[in-house]
């Protein structure tokens, strides 16, 4: 299944009039409009390859069917998004569920579809077929250094693996931690995963990054070894200048204050990355935006005024990552909608009148602060993006075209009804 360049064309141009004038009202009400759809245009967001196949929980799954059976078809599905939407060009990697069988035949198939690597992930949460020892009470920092060295084997295979792609950075999460009180000695189990960590550090290449991903709970339910964004930090403080904090906006306990989080790491320049999605209860992996928007936009607010006029392109600078997984809908529309939502924070944080709001923070004017953010958040900025999309060569409405193009039918027809991705 490809989505051709006339088929965008037609699409386009039957909702030509209707963009024109809602883009024109926009720019009428938005100061500077020309220069946030060039940086929307420049702007790429990574696809985990495990979101592409129908998630689901321990009670059940339920696949929508045509879900990519091998690595070519998961790069095959990004470079449907990417096609669609032209902000999705790249794809990130989860070992051992995505092995590549040939690295250069890999490497051009991406590259035919316009996508590049992103960070490549490793996996010691779960136990893989022929594994001689079982990481059932932690990886990196097991007690017996026989199976530390096992997961440090398998990080710095994952490197290997990358480097043959052409991916930069390595993204390291790991479940250890314990679920009783008195399981775990906590000061035994860090100086464990710190000595771990520092042999995958050293087989970094010197342009790779290291993120070290926190998440408060889950597997473990009583304490996890990276549970916060302060341990995680702690961690790539000591690894060195590679080593990054990777934020995943699902990982926090409720109500925490991830965009003083992002700022505050991006002011120490140790921001890695992210990986985008929205939660109401916990690591629920839903759609970005799709619960609180108006915490997505703040994060993009903090990133805007603490990278100032470094480019936000994830080639040059962080790591823009989804991670998300879809059980009631179809994965690869589900990532359009994220796509969408992440481009209309950082097109909203874009618009904030930067000197107005210093002012007012300076003349301790709360009720202006206030009202210059909301104002921004509640301008309807649509438009933009989709103008950002129109230039780019891109879909003006990604889903309605996917959706009208029968992609997922036609995917089913390529690959059958009962497929099963790998991935979680
Ligand atoms: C863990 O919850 C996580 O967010 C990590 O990023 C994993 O690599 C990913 O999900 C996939 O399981
Ligand atoms: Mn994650
Ligand atoms: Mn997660």
């Amino acid at each position: 299944m490809q989505v051709l360049k006339n088929q965008i064309d037609s699409h386009n141009e039957s909702l030509l009039l209707q963009h024109e004038a809602k883009l024109s009202f926009t720019r009428s009400e938005v100061p500077g409009a020309e220069e946030i759809i060039q940086k929307l245009t420049a702007f790429q967001i990574a696809i985990p390859s495990w979101a592409l196949g129908t998630g689901g929980t321990r009670f059940g799954r339920f696949s929508g069917g045509g879900e990519p059976r091998s690595l070519e078809e998961k790069i095959e599905d990004v470079g449907l998004l990417h096609a669609l939407n032209q902000s999705s060009g790249a794809i990130s990697l989860h070992i051992p569920w995505d092995i590549p069988q040939d690295y250069r035949a890999t490497r051009i198939l991406a590259a035919q579809h316009g996508l590049t690597f992103d960070a490549v992930n490793s996996n010691t949460f779960q136990d893989q077929p022929g594994q001689p020892h079982s990481y059932k009470f932690g990886s990196l920092q097991h007690v017996d250094k026989t199976i530390r060295q096992q997961a440090i084997d398998h990080n710095i295979e994952v490197i290997k693996h990358g480097i043959e792609l052409g991916s930069e950075s390595l993204t390291v999460w790991l479940s250890d931690g314990s679920c009783f009180p008195g399981q775990l000695n906590f000061r035994r189990a860090y100086q464990n995963t710190l000595e771990s960590l520092n042999e995958i550090y050293a087989a970094l290449p010197d342009n790779w990054k290291l993120f070290l991903e926190y998440k408060a709970f889950e597997p473990n339910f009583y304490s996890t070894t990276v549970g916060d964004w302060g341990m995680s930090y702690s961690y790539v403080q000591k690894l060195g200048s590679k080593a990054y904090t990777l934020v995943d906006l699902g990982h926090h306990l409720p109500n925490a204050n991830i965009e003083q989080i992002v700022a505050l790491l991006l002011m120490e320049g140790k921001l890695g990355g992210f990986h985008f999605n929205d939660s109401k209860y916990g690591d629920d992996d839903l759609t970005a935006g799709a619960i609180k928007p108006y915490q997505l936009f703040l994060i993009f607010n903090e990133l805007v005024e603490g990278m100032d006029a470094r480019v936000m392109n994830h080639a040059t600078d962080l790591g823009w990552m989804i991670d998300a997984s879809h059980n009631v809908k179809d994965p690869l529309e589900d990532l359009l909608q994220s796509v969408e939502a992440i481009m209309l924070a950082y097109a909203q944080a874009l618009s904030v009148p930067r000197r107005a709001l210093e002012d007012a923070q300076q003349n301790n004017d709360v009720v202006t602060a206030q009202e210059i953010l909301q104002n921004a958040f509640r301008t309807d900025l649509r438009a933009l993006v989709a103008e950002a999309r129109l230039r780019a060569g891109a879909a003006l409405n990604p889903v309605a075209l996917y959706r009208s193009l029968n992609v997922r039918q036609n995917l089913i027809n390529e690959r059958g009804l009962k497929t099963v991705a790998t991935g979680l």
